[in-house]
């Protein structure tokens, strides 16, 4: 693994992965869904050996799946060896102390998986503490007393972070855990914003967008920096806040942590300061990856997130990333599979976007540095706009 950064443990974990079909969510929808846990999976150090997706009406309040399928699990896990499952959704702390009786081995959610993720991203003690405090919140309600005899001491997935400390599985304990970390977050809160307020007088910029999109990339490229970036999921989670000149015109440029489908809520609440970044900025620099068939998605997912950070519409520029992977799938006449945007060429794409989208949209490649000029003639344009609105009587840039 690049750059010296050792995530996973040396020995892989074998895991499966679990998932429903039910009225809101199709087959193909359902199938993405596992693809970006898979992904998830591998990036937090599991191998994938199976995975079991059943439909139902709605997942079964008492164990998720149905008993007949997870009896079929039960079969597989004991046959394989498997260590871990891992459910797409959130499991009830009842739904979890049930299926963790029948199956005897370690059972993670997306939640968990995705806070487990972040744990072992985190770097700087801000971070730590942000990921700790939506750590406990998410297991204090989830606390069995299975979980901690079976797999407390081993470590591994989903035991990173708070598990490491080898905490006591008292609530009372978690729950004192819980109140000093938010009033040291408080603290960090308000220096954070202090020094954001110390910034003087620059527009602040925002790469936001879905996770590995390329954000860090584009950091890279346009700041001249050196931001960790790498092709794994949430390869960034503290903020980096650089001095980017264009044409003699400054601003502040953040990269900031990528966003995913249910995104747990106790990593919203608690990642507060650092996405204080993206409330607090004056413009967005909305990136998406037009090589990966659900970009119309994540395009989704992000605008919900950011609407859930901040209600305000702030001016936006979108920039599709990766053009240097599209591979446009010409479809047959006869073909009924659903239409999926790579079914157009790059050109049509390009053509529905600026007309549908009312805002600055660009097409580039960050990797092969192309159309990058392009890009920066607009965020110079808008920056330029957004200063002058700004501080109407400073002068010292003309
Ligand atoms: N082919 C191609 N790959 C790219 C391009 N831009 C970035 N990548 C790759 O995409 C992967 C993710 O890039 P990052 O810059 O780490 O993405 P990010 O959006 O910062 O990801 P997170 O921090 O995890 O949210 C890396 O392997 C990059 O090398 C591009 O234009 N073309
Ligand atoms: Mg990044």
């Amino acid at each position: 693994m690049g750059n010296g950064h050792v995530l996973v443990d040396a020995v892989e974990e074998k895991c499966i992965l679990v998932g429903v079909i039910t009225s809101e969510i199709n087959e193909d929808i359902a199938n993405e869904y596992l693809d970006e846990l898979e992904f998830l999976a591998e990036t937090a150090g599991a191998i994938t050996h199976a995975r079991f997706l059943q439909k139902l009406p709605f997942p079964n309040p008492r164990t998720f799946v149905g008993t007949g399928k997870l009896e079929e699990i039960k079969s597989f896990v004991i046959e394989n060896e498997i260590e871990l499952c891992i459910f797409d959704d959130e499991l009830s702390p009842s739904q979890l102390r049930n299926i963790e009786r029948e199956l005897q081995v370690k059972i993670l959610d997306r939640n968990n998986l995705i806070l487990d993720i972040f744990a072992s991203r985190a770097r700087t003690s801000h971070a730590k503490t942000q990921v700790e405090l939506a750590q406990l919140q998410y297991m204090l309600p989830r606390l069995t007393r299975m979980w901690t005899h079976l797999e407390r001491q081993k470590g591994g997935i989903g035991m990173r972070g708070p598990g490491e400390t080898q905490i006591e599985t008292d609530r009372r304990i978690i729950g004192q855990k819980i109140a000093l970390l938010k009033s040291r977050l408080s603290e960090i809160d308000k220096q954070m914003a202090t020094q954001r307020s110390n910034r003087g007088q620059l527009v602040r910029v925002s790469l936001v967008g879905y996770t590995n999109v390329g954000k860090s990339t584009l950091m890279n490229l346009l700041s001249k920096s050196d931001v960790f970036a790498e092709n794994k999921l949430f390869a960034t989670l503290d903020t980096t806040v650089r001095k980017v000149v264009i044409d003699n015109l400054p601003f502040l440029l953040t990269d900031t942590v990528g966003f995913i489908r249910k995104l747990p809520h106790q990593l919203v609440e608690s990642f507060k300061s650092t996405l204080d970044e993206v409330r607090e900025a004056d413009l967005l620099i909305h990136v998406l990856d037009i090589a990966h068939p659900n970009f119309e998605d994540h395009f989704k997912v992000v605008n919900e997130t950011l609407n859930e950070i901040d209600k305000t519409e702030k001016p936006t520029i979108i920039v599709f990333n990766k053009i240097d992977q599209f591979v446009y799938v010409p479809k047959d006449e006869d073909d009924n599979s659903p239409i999926i945007a790579q079914n157009y060429t790059l050109d049509e794409l390009k053509r529905t976007w600026m007309a549908k989208a009312n805002t600055k949209c660009v097409f580039i490649s960050a990797h092969e540095k192309t159309n990058i000029e392009e890009l920066k003639t607009i965020i110079y344009e808008e920056v330029k706009r957004i200063f002058q609105e700004l501080y109407p009587y400073n002068n010292f840039l003309y």
